[in-house]
Formats: structure tokens, sequence, C-alpha cells
């Protein structure tokens, strides 16, 4: 990020990169999300399940795509991006999870005002990345964000059960800062940059042109490692140099359970897989 990039960043807690991916590379992937939605609407079963979580269709999310297909990982991989990332958050960087967010028409498709991972306030900040596959604009729903509203933290908010955004800002917060939201608009292949605590939302939007967005969020190495889904994934660095710096606690052996207790571990599997076909999760 060149200094002005950061300067904004820090002070609005977004930046916003214009024409990072090329017509060739979007078209390719749009393709390859109807073709996923259209798989996914069909009820088939989900070889992924044991890792991920479901698409959700009705709510316009569709999780883990950067596993799943590797058409994703290309975007997410992208140098402009990583480069932008690095002055953030170093030069060590994993993937912290990735999802596409689209808007299905007919669906309540809402986004409620949030900040994102705030239910992990014991996690470093991550950063978002927001990458268009259509122009998104106030007319087909894109984000709304309010400028600097990071730099008030974690704020109070409170879930609804059930729902795929399911955690929500005290709406207070919102009504405050009522006159600053600006929305977001991108042109595809622009790519918008945000810090996870500011504060954004998108509205319920019923319009023929689809708004596709990849969406991945990144986080430093340097702080302890966390991931929701699989395990992490590498996004640059990682040298075996980086991970003696600062993973160098001698290894402890995890602890082996007791002899009844991976009996009774045991039979627990047995009767969870009866009459099922799936194997256990197990590497071997
Ligand atoms: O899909 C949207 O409009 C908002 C999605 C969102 O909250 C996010 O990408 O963090
Ligand atoms: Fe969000």
């Amino acid at each position: 990020m060149n200094q002005d990039y950061k300067k904004q960043f820090e002070e609005q807690g977004f930046v916003i990169l214009k024409k990072v991916f090329s017509k060739e590379k979007l078209e390719e992937v749009r393709i390859l999300q109807e073709k996923i939605v259209t798989y996914s609407d069909m009820n088939f079963e989900d070889p992924f399940l044991p890792w991920s979580l479901e698409h959700r269709n009705d709510q316009g999310v569709l999780f883990d795509l950067y596993q799943r297909h590797p058409e994703f990982q290309e975007m997410a991989k992208n140098k402009k991006i990583l480069d932008c990332l690095e002055s953030v958050l170093g030069e060590n960087i994993y993937l912290y999870d990735n999802s596409m967010v689209y808007k299905p028409k007919g669906k309540r498709n809402g986004v409620p005002w949030h900040q994102d991972f705030i239910s992990r306030p014991e996690e470093p900040q991550k950063i978002i990345v927001w990458m268009a596959l259509d122009d998104v604009t106030k007319e087909n729903g894109t984000v709304q964000v309010i400028p600097g509203s990071h730099k008030e933290g974690h704020l109070p908010w409170h879930r609804v059960d059930g729902e795929t955004h399911h955690d929500r800002v005290n709406i207070e917060y919102v009504e405050k800062k009522k006159d600053k939201i600006i929305y977001a608009e991108l042109e595809a292949g622009d790519v918008l940059l945000f810090n996870m605590l500011v504060l954004h939302g998108s509205d319920e939007i019923h319009t023929d042109r689809p708004r596709r967005v990849f969406r991945c969020s990144y986080q430093s190495m340097e702080k302890k490692i966390f991931t929701p889904r699989q395990s992490p994934i590498v996004m640059r660095g990682g040298s075996p140099e980086f991970l003696a710096k600062y993973y160098n606690n001698p290894y402890v052996k995890p602890k082996k359970k007791s002899i009844p207790l991976r009996a009774i571990n045991k039979l627990g599997r047995i009767l969870a897989n009866y009459g099922s076909k799936t194997t256990t999760n197990s590497a071997y």
C-alpha cells in the first residue's frame, strides 16, 4: 500500500484498489459461480461438509470456495492485494476464511449492520478483502460502511440464532452515525479492503443485476494463528526461519488419553458410524 492508501486505511478503515482483475478472469469465475449455485440448488451431497459449512443459497453465501475451487485461489493470492495487505499485516499472512457473498433475487438477502468476527474478540485483527465480480452499486446492494467506525473498537452486539448473519451490532451505534454512511461502489474487478471493525451491512435488494463478491479475510501470522474451519492456508511467507522466530516454544507431546477413555471414545465412534457409509475424519 503506498503511503496515501495506508493513511486512508488507518483513518477511514478501508481503501479501494481499482481494476485488479481482468475481464477474462472475472468471466471465468462468474460462470463458475452460476454453476456452483445450480449444483447447490439440486441438493446433492456436499463432499466438503465434514470440514466446511453448507452453502446458504437462501441467504446468498457460498462457503470456502478457495478450498473447493482452484479458480478462486488465484484471486486470493493476487499480488496487488497481498502487497497491500503486507503494509498492514507484515510479511507473513494467512487466509483466515473465504466465501462468496451474493444477493439471490427473491430471498432474504439483506445483511444487518455488524462488525466482522465480533464474537471472537480474543483473536487478532483481520482485514477483509472484497473482490467485485460485477459492478456493485447502491442499486444492486453494495456494502455500506461508516468511515472511521473501526476506531470505536468492539461495539456492543447481540446474536439472532438461526441466521447466517447472526451477530449484529446494537442498532443505536449505527443511528448515531447515520449521516456518515456511504455506499462503497465498485466496478467489476475492483477490490475493497476493510478493517474488520468498520461498521458495515447491506440492503435487501431484488434487481435483476447480480451482485457477486468473493470475500477473503486475512490475518498476520505474527499473532496467534486461529482458524474457524480446516487448516490455515499460508498466502505469503511462513518460512522455517519465521516459524523458528515466532513459534519457538519446545514441542510438548499431547497427553495420551487413558485406556478406559480411549475405549469409550472408540465405542462412541462405532455407534456414531453404525449404519452409515461415511468414514472417520482420520488422515490414515
Ligand atoms: O454481502 C454483503 O452485503 C455484506 C457482507 C459482509 O458483511 C462481509 O463481507 O463482511
Ligand atoms: Fe461483514
